[in-house]
């Protein structure tokens, strides 16, 4: 079909609505980066100690790719726009008047990087160094839309210098000699690697009901982030959360909404702001605790937990996708009265996720709503 022939519409107000256009991302190129002090990664297990970098090998690049192209056809089969990044070259450095960085990342995850909410895509901060020109790979779709779609709201929040200045630069040494204990005084806290100097956040810390919109403050999103969305989005009620977890990123494997009224919990890691319990007591939302995850630890080379069970793609309020090998997270959802559809994905985790994560809405249809009618005075 011809670009202008195509009827773009960008809009998407919460997670469940009627999917019709999404993007699924790819694992071409993905690197295990670089240190940095926002990010270690090491795998002494799989011979990978701190400070090596480099390309994930191929085979399980293949492999997860194999898995998004079939996840991809599976959408579009069933009458849904799938749109693709463009990869580029995440082995190269970058660089930026205050740092350089050895690599980049890649672009499985677009769902990190791009929120939308409403008839607008918001282009994330980022905390890392090594993510920070990630929305490259997003703008020939970006331009794309704003061509066909004259209501499209096309935003990028403003990048972060990134200097030592935003990071606890020796935080990730430090949090090695800490116990359990010792962690979660430090998630009460809210001290994680981010300083307050500037505001970061990537998109997957957002969870998307209507008019409210839950932010979890984590390692990769700080509260000058998320004081910059609550003005940003003035139409919207912006609540911080944390749950009980030592280094969380991302809400998507912690607190999901299901459908409006339903809500999945993570069952080990449970929200530490007693006013969210009571926002959604209050509004007559049922929050009910995940099923236990088929996998008892990380896929090889995975910085995501086995908690990517409950990390779903939503495709109508009675349908929706779960990893392929999650037996009791697909019946509890059967028992709840949804289609459940399995799909193939545990590949993928190693290059940034679950089925959550592999994907941005562009579109669902639907409105505005007000899911939480009665508000809690200060959340
Ligand atoms: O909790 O393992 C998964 C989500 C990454 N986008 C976790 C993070």
């Amino acid at each position: 079909m011809a670009d202008h022939a195509r009827k773009t519409k960008v809009c998407s107000w919460n997670e469940w609505d009627p999917l019709k256009h999404v993007i699924v991302g790819r694992a071409d190129g993905t690197m295990i980066q670089a240190p940095e002090p926002a990010v270690e990664r090491e795998w002494p297990e799989y011979g990978v100690p701190l400070g090596t970098c480099g390309r994930l090998p191929r085979e399980m690049e293949d492999k997860a790719n194999e898995q998004l192209n079939n996840f991809a056809a599976m959408l579009e089969k069933r009458g849904i726009r799938v749109d693709r990044p463009t990869p580029i070259d995440f082995s190269q450095a970058v660089q930026t008047p205050d740092w350089k960085q050895a690599t980049m990342f890649g672009c499985m995850p677009p769902r990190d990087v791009l929120l939308t909410v409403g008839q607008e895509i918001l282009e994330a901060t980022m905390s890392y160094r090594s993510r920070w020109f990630e929305y490259l790979v997003y703008r020939p779709l970006l331009e794309q839309y704003f061509k066909e779609d004259a209501d499209f709201r096309w935003e990028a929040a403003p990048k972060p210098r990134l200097t030592e200045r935003t990071y606890k630069t020796d935080y990730w040494t430090r949090f090695k000699t800490w116990t359990e204990a010792e962690k979660l005084e430090r998630t009460q806290a809210r001290d994680w690697v981010l300083t307050e100097a500037e505001p970061c956040f990537d998109a997957a810390d957002v969870a998307r009901f209507g008019r409210d919109l839950l932010v979890q403050q984590s390692t990769v999103t700080n509260a000058a982030g998320i004081r910059w969305l609550r003005q940003h989005f003035p139409n919207h009620r912006i609540h911080a959360v944390i749950f009980k977890e030592d280094a969380p990123m991302h809400i998507d494997a912690t607190f999901v909404p299901l459908r409006p009224g339903l809500a999945l919990s993570n069952r080990l890691r449970k929200p530490l702001t007693p006013e969210m319990a009571e926002l959604f007591k209050k509004n007559d939302w049922e929050i009910i605790e995940c099923a236990k995850p088929a996998h008892d630890k990380k896929a090889k080379f995975s910085f995501c937990s086995v908690w990517l069970s409950m990390n779903m793609l939503i495709l109508d309020p009675k349908t929706v996708c779960v990893e392929a090998s999650e037996r009791e997270q697909m019946e509890q959802l059967d028992r709840r009265g949804f289609e459940v559809i399995p799909v193939p994905l545990w590949d993928v985790a190693a290059f940034g996720g679950g089925l959550h994560c592999a994907t941005a809405d562009v579109y669902r249809e639907g409105t505005c709503q007000d899911y939480f009618p009665h508000q809690i005075p200060g959340f």
